[in-house]
């Protein structure tokens, strides 16, 4: 099991819209994070600078945010587009975290 955190980066405004999105994920979407070894994924909000802090572990070292082959990831993305700031193929804009302190 490895962790894995990153930031992505909310649209202003927008922090209820995600909010409700992902009270409704498309359970497809869940099935296939699991499939991929992603489990126990939080995300998380600093609304002083409308940057999300997400964190996961990975069963295989694969992290949500590289599923980039993954077709339903994919559509995820595009529907997500208009919620968080994306790169030019709407994959969300995400910088990975170095972890400096794990405890067990
Ligand atoms: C986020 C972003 C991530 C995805 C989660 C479920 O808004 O799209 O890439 O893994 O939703």
């Amino acid at each position: 099991m490895k962790s894995k955190a990153f930031k992505m980066y909310l649209k202003p405004g927008m922090e209820e819209e995600y909010r409700r999105r992902h009270a409704e994920i498309w359970p497809e979407l869940v099935h296939q994070l699991r499939e991929e070894g992603v489990y126990d994924y939080s995300i998380f909000l600093d609304r002083a600078t409308d940057t999300l802090f997400a964190v996961q572990k990975t069963r295989g070292g694969t992290g949500s945010q590289e599923m980039t082959d993954n077709a339903l990831v994919r559509r995820w993305w595009d529907y997500m587009a208009d919620v968080i700031v994306v790169e030019a193929d709407n994959a969300p804009v995400s910088e990975e975290l170095p972890e400096l302190f794990y405890m067990e």
